[in-house]
């Protein structure tokens, strides 16, 4: 069988111009812009690169958006202040600290001291919690951005065995709770794998839907994987390629080239899951502006 592709990128962009359209409404209606707060800590080409997209995301969909860049040498102290004057700040809608962060500095301290109603990243606690027990909320942008996927593709998730491979707060964690909740979004039965997991193979060989964001190469193969699955890599891997211009290249966490021979569907990086992940960043910061998950 050969597999068909989920063109995260295309779907991306269709969503992006259903978001431009209610954010028109939404300011023609008399309403200020919606406006989203990107903080840089440090220089991570990674990470510059990732909100490079985000801002050109936010000027197709005609959100104003900003990036504060604050040295990698900055204190503790020092950003919750800064993060603090965000959250009082009433024409900043979105607060997103661009993750990873220097390692003297705590992300969890970080994301709790964002306004949980200005988190559009959904990475408070407050969301987290709200998202495992069936509360509106900010979702998490990767995984509402892969139940996009499912949804545009008419792939069904209820009933199905789905196996997570990487149990990160970011992705793993926030997409094992929205595949496994019986009363929204996923109804599977959801098994999480990490790095602690014996015999990973047992597990993924058995799942009708694999979620991938372990951040390794390859890992995934297609002797892995059940015929028919459908494959999600969410992994986003940069190995060096001479080659390139870049002098890398982009690679996912499952090996693309066989596995696409072997499952139903399947998503390429780039151009899968990385568009969806920015997209529902868009759909969030409307949300957060529009103030419909936290009415005042
Ligand atoms: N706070 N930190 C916070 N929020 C996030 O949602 C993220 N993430 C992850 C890293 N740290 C974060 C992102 O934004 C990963 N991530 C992200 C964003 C965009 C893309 C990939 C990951 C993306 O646009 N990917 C493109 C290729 C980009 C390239 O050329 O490197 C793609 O087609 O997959």
């Amino acid at each position: 069988m050969a597999a068909k592709l989920i063109d995260g990128k295309k779907v991306a962009s269709e969503l992006k111009v259903q978001i431009r359209e209610d954010v028109e409404n939404w300011v023609e209606a008399g309403h200020r812009r919606p406006f989203l707060k990107v903080l840089q800590v440090g220089n991570d080409p990674a990470s510059s690169t990732y909100i490079a997209a985000k801002t050109r995301a936010c000027k197709e969909v005609g959100i104003d958006t900003d990036t504060t860049h604050l040295p990698d040498t900055v204190s503790a102290k020092e950003l919750k202040n800064v993060i603090q004057s965000f959250n009082e700040d009433d024409s900043i809608d979105g607060i997103l600290v661009q993750l990873p962060l220097p390692s003297h500095l705590s992300a969890h301290a970080v994301i709790e001291s964002i306004d949980h109603r200005k988190d559009v990243d959904g990475f408070h606690p407050m969301n987290v919690g709200r998202l495992s027990v069936d509360q509106p909320t900010f979702k998490s942008c990767t995984p509402a951005g892969i139940f996009e996927l499912f949804k545009y593709y008419s792939i069904p998730t209820k009933g199905k065995h789905a196996v997570v491979v990487g149990a990160s707060n970011i992705v793993g964690t926030p997409m094992a709770i929205m595949l496994s909740r019986e009363n929204s979004s996923g109804k599977a039965t959801t098994t999480i794998c990490h790095k602690f997991t014996k015999d990973i193979t047992q597990h993924t060989i058995s799942a009708d839907i694999l979620v991938v964001a372990a951040g390794q190469p390859n890992l995934i193969k297609a002797e892995m994987v059940k015929e028919g699955a459908v494959v999600i890599d969410v992994g986003i891997n940069r190995v060096a390629d001479e080659t390139s211009e870049k002098g890398y290249k982009l690679t996912g966490d499952c090996d693309y080239e066989s596995l696409k021979e072997k499952v139903s569907w399947i998503t390429p990086v780039p151009g899968g899951v990385g568009p969806m992940t920015v997209t529902m960043l868009m759909k969030n910061t409307l949300l957060a502006a529009k103030k419909s998950i936290y009415p005042d």
